[in-house]
């Protein structure tokens, strides 16, 4: 799908209204202090980087939670619609947008802006959690919980929202690494008929199956532009330990590495999404592993290969 000479755009989105703890806004700043940029261009891309995004600042008071429980409700509505319109932009101009996070709230941009480009692309996300509670299931009012909702068109229509449209089919979505659920969520996925692939599944049929079977299920033919959506709390918290929602069980350093590998090998990645790292938790040397397995998931999802 992409022109050559093949180029990436980097949109750091330094952000954390969509959940409460500080820190996730330097996550962007960390992956490109580490190097990012330099690795991608040695592994033979183009890479377009004019700065991280500037979010204007909407002051709490004017940004009350709606019915007291959403957080954040409008600054998050307006950085994801700017995330969109830039995503969207690289997108149309046949660069690869790679969006570094800040919060998973994000996701409500970068997949609207692939999904203005690529009507008919599939979602492959990867997390955790489902994120996919509605403003009637949300058990914590945190929007990092919600994107995928917002994206399918589920639950009410908030005026605050009102530029989002539900791009997203519950058949062209599909979940690796879950293990944390909400029960409201439970059901949404039940009655949506969203295929969902958990730590379970990864245990019982392995990684390599997994992904296959992912695959089959939102690209059958293997001919839909992809956007993956990486949550680095997906990975066991041995792995990447800074981050603000770990839960234990997860995937290991190769499994992580091995999907954006395998989604690599299909050529149809069209934009990547890397969420939720959190340079202010946990010690120096956790922080510097989070960011450093951050930095190579992201080169294996663009290319890097071992031999
Ligand atoms: N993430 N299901 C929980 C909630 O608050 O709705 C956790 C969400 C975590 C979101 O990690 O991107
Ligand atoms: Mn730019
Ligand atoms: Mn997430
Ligand atoms: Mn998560």
């Amino acid at each position: 799908f992409l022109p050559n000479p093949k180029t990436i755009a980097i949109v750091g989105c330094p952000f954390s209204g969509g959940q409460p703890k500080l820190g996730v806004d330097k996550g962007p700043i960390h992956l490109v202090e580490a190097g990012l940029i330099e690795q991608l261009e040695e592994i033979g891309w183009k890479v377009h980087f004019d700065g991280h995004h500037q979010f204007e600042e909407i002051h709490a008071a004017s940004d009350p939670p709606i019915k007291t429980l959403l957080k954040n409700p409008r600054l998050v509505s307006r950085v994801c619609e700017s995330v969109a319109s830039v995503v969207g932009g690289h997108a149309k101009n046949g660069q690869l947008p790679v969006t570094l996070g800040g919060d998973h709230s994000l996701a409500m941009g970068t997949v609207s802006g692939t999904l203005a480009s690529y009507p008919d692309a599939c979602v492959i996300w990867i997390d955790a959690h489902a994120d996919i509670n509605t403003s009637k299931t949300t058990e914590s009012g945190n929007i990092h919980g919600m994107p995928v909702s917002f994206l399918l068109g589920l639950g009410e229509n908030h005026p605050e929202f009102a530029w989002i449209r539900p791009v997203l089919k519950p058949e062209r979505i599909v979940y690796i690494g879950l293990r944390d659920i909400d029960t409201g969520e439970r059901r949404i996925l039940r009655e949506n008929k969203i295929k969902a692939f958990s730590m379970h599944e990864v245990d019982k049929y392995g990684i390599g199956k997994v992904v296959e079977m992912a695959l089959d299920h939102v690209n059958p033919n293997r001919d839909l532009p992809i956007h993956l959506s990486f949550d680095v709390d997906a990975l066991d918290p041995s792995v990447a330990p800074s981050t603000g929602t770990p839960v234990r069980g997860g995937l290991t350093f190769r499994e992580g590495h091995y999907i954006c590998e395998a989604i690599h090998e299909t050529g149809l990645l069209v934009a990547l999404d890397l969420m939720e790292v959190n340079p202010s938790l946990a010690d120096p040397e956790s922080v510097r592993q989070t960011v450093a397995v951050g930095c190579s998931l992201v080169r294996s999802a663009l290319g890097e290969t071992l031999l």
